[in-house]
């Protein structure tokens, strides 16, 4: 049953249907390559394996065309790099890939198509991911935990060690590779004082040897560095940029680095963020701090990808003037196009943290001349930690289509970030891992579809979020009507039924001060993070507009800017993250935003019921193991939602005074 829970979406049941049995080993009879090295050998590793637990065969593997029906897989230089066709019939079939990679691709694309049960002869199709670099950050520190982990303890590390457990890696890389990750990063970004000697010769052959596995998996393995690597390890006194023996200490570093992990991608720096070190101790910007590292890099084909994630979280709660939602765009916008070619810029896709709600960050669409990573959270920090049940595709859709207007109307979010509409060097979306050593990785074993959802969205972000979740039921949970149905049923509104019990109209926050879970209305209202509400017993919001507020409105293109910055026009459920507005104030739904909080939250607790009705009745659908699992998490889902509504509820009725226009129980 663990194993059932392990494979996640890779399950590869027996498929009973006996002309479909028949269809696969027919055209999939013999496997005919010429190229080989260790990627096409995980390609067929997985294709022998996948065949002989589906259909119960394994493929014969020849090098030569011979007389008969076969797939020919070859590598076909005319393609670009990570373009794969399949072209399926019952006289010859072709799976041409523009590099090993893109042929392990084409081999998880088949395999995932077979699990479905969908019909292969005839099958013609061309792929090519609309982002380059389609990446994970683990926050995995060198001690075993794992910074918002949710799913146990590292894969990676245990007592400031490597993990003995490299086939866990191995299991990872091969998930990963199936939804078409191509590049990680294996320790978080604040980088403490272990893991700052990961680019020193006490950890590098074990870097080497963890980058060799993901290798395997077309994944290109980079590194997180301390900003103040030069005092920390190098006996230096200062980390400043502009130093000649700062920059010769990253030389070689650099050097080094590269000469035992030759095929390292580079990089990623949090800097000036959060109490990390960071180049503003020197006076200096973070265009000067990243060159530096990007010149030592650069010999090498080394990027460096530096976040954006810097706002001052020292302010004074009393201080109505500091807007951290503006910060990422006053620091890094007058720095367009000062960044060298190999650096790129990482942007969480809301201004302030990855709340359940929040606009689209304005310097994506305001850079034009600068590298740019889009990041997400897979790990559900602020979305219910693994114990709530919440599909996080929806949100990201509504990110990615998101229309800038950087280039006029339709320079949507998903242009820009794949490099398409200023032309970058470098693009692509990364996003914060959500994996452990759980034995079903995710903590809840839903969550798994985030992880593969993510996955299949950035190679595709036209595919819907009804589509990619369909796929994901289908392979690890199989094909009845019923499981389907009710699936899709729990998942597709589970992030806005989060949303209706938990922090209202893209206000944010609401949490318990650290960890961040549960309700705390008041938890960070009086503290130094930048995280406010402002409730008091006439409305709620913070006013983010250039008339009377702080002006982050100004931060976006004219017509975003116009939208947001008008009561009338600013969505419903962004209002209170640009506006204070009273409770009696008249929503678009026509309801009070104090009828609005009561209605939501009295409605998230019935949606989680009816979750878990549907939950039950697929108990007979799945192993024992996976179907109570759930069930548990479902339980404190609902205690905890209950908990949510009936906090926000009283604290609202006790503010406002205004009572339920229903009578429900606010207490
Ligand atoms: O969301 C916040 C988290 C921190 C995290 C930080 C970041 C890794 O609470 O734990 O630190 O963001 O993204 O750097």
């Amino acid at each position: 049953d663990q194993l059932t829970s392990y494979r996640a979406w890779l399950q590869y049941n027996p498929i009973n249907q006996q002309d479909y049995r028949e269809e696969i080993m027919h055209l999939l009879s013999t496997i005919c390559v010429k190229d080989r090295n260790e990627v096409i050998d995980r390609a067929l590793d997985e294709l022998s394996f996948g065949l002989d637990q589906m259909i119960g065969y394994k493929p014969a593997v020849v090098r030569n065309e011979e007389d008969r029906s076969m797939l020919i897989i070859m590598i076909d230089p005319t393609y670009k790099a990570e373009m794969y066709t399949i072209n399926l019939n019952s006289e010859k079939s072709m799976l041409r890939g523009g590099s090993s990679r893109a042929i392990l691709y084409g081999v998880f694309h088949l395999l995932r198509l077979i699990q479905q049960q969908s019909k292969l002869t005839g099958l013609s199709i061309k792929e090519v991911p609309k982002n380059a670099i389609r990446m994970i950050n683990q926050w995995d520190d060198m001690n075993g935990s794992v910074e918002r982990g949710y799913a146990g303890e590292s894969i990676f590390y245990k007592d400031y060690q490597f993990s003995k457990d490299r086939q866990r890696i191995y299991d990872y890389a091969r998930l990963l590779s199936s939804v078409g990750i191509n590049a990680i990063t294996i320790n978080n970004v604040n980088v403490h004082q272990i893991e700052s000697k990961l680019i020193t010769d006490t950890y590098l052959a074990e870097v080497k040897q963890t980058s060799d596995i993901f290798n395997q998996f077309g994944i290109t393995l980079f590194l997180s560095i301390n900003y103040a690597a030069p005092i920390e390890i190098g006996g230096l006194d200062s980390a400043d940029p502009l130093d000649p023996k700062v920059r010769a200490f990253w030389k070689d570093i650099a050097q080094h680095v590269y000469e035992v992990v030759p095929n390292l991608g580079g990089f990623l720096v949090k800097a000036d963020s959060e109490n990390r070190p960071g180049p503003f101790t020197y006076g200096r910007n973070h265009a000067e701090g990243a060159n530096m590292l990007a010149e030592a890099m650069e010999p090498y084909g080394g990027k460096v990808i530096w976040r954006c994630f810097v706002y001052n979280c020292k302010q004074d709660w009393r201080d109505r003037t500091t807007d951290r939602a503006r910060a990422a765009y006053d620091h890094f916008m007058p720095l367009d196009g000062s960044f060298n070619d190999n650096v790129v810029l990482q942007i969480k896709n809301g201004p302030m943290d990855f709340q359940v709600r929040e606009p689209v960050s304005p310097l994506i669409g305001g850079l034009e001349k600068t590298n740019q990573f889009l990041e997400f959270q897979i790990a559900q920090e602020y979305l219910g930690q693994q114990r709530h049940l919440v599909y996080l595709i929806p949100q990201w859709k509504e990110v990615l289509e998101f229309d800038t207007f950087a280039k006029g109307e339709g320079t949507t979010v998903k242009q820009i970030v794949s490099g398409d509409v200023f032309d970058n060097n470098i693009s692509g979306i990364v996003a914060v891992s959500n994996i452990g050593n759980d034995y079903n990785w995710t903590g809840h074993t839903i969550a798994q579809l985030n992880l593969y959802g993510y996955g299949r969205l950035i190679w595709n972000p036209d595919l819907t979020a009804e589509e990619i979740a369909l796929e994901w039921i289908k392979q690890t949970f199989g094909n009845h009507p019923t499981v389907i149905k009710l699936l899709m049923e729990i998942v597709m509104p589970s992030w806005e039924t989060y949303e209706n019990y938990t922090s209202p109209l893209g206000i944010g926050w609401m949490v318990n001060v650290n960890h961040h879970y549960g309700p705390n209305i008041d938890g960070y209202e009086y503290m130094a993070w930048g995280t406010y509400h402002f409730a008091d017993r006439n409305g709620l919001g913070v006013d983010r507009t250039q008339e009377t507020g702080t002006g982050y409105t100004s931060q976006y293109h004219q017509e975003n800017q116009s939208l947001y910055e008008q009561v009338e026009t600013c969505p419903d459920e962004l209002l209170l993250f640009f506006h204070h507005v009273p409770y009696t104030h008249k929503l678009k739904s026509g309801k009070t935003v104090i009828q609005h909080i009561y209605d939501t939250h009295f409605q998230g607790v019935e949606q989680v019921q009816s979750m878990m009705e549907k939950w039950e009745a697929l108990s007979s659908f799945m192993d024992a193991k996976r179907h109570q699992d759930v069930q548990e998490r479902l339980n404190h889902q609902l205690e905890n939602a209950k908990e949510w509504r009936d906090i926000i509820n009283t604290y609202f009725y006790r503010k406002s005074g205004i009572a339920d226009r229903h009578n429900r129980t606010i207490y």
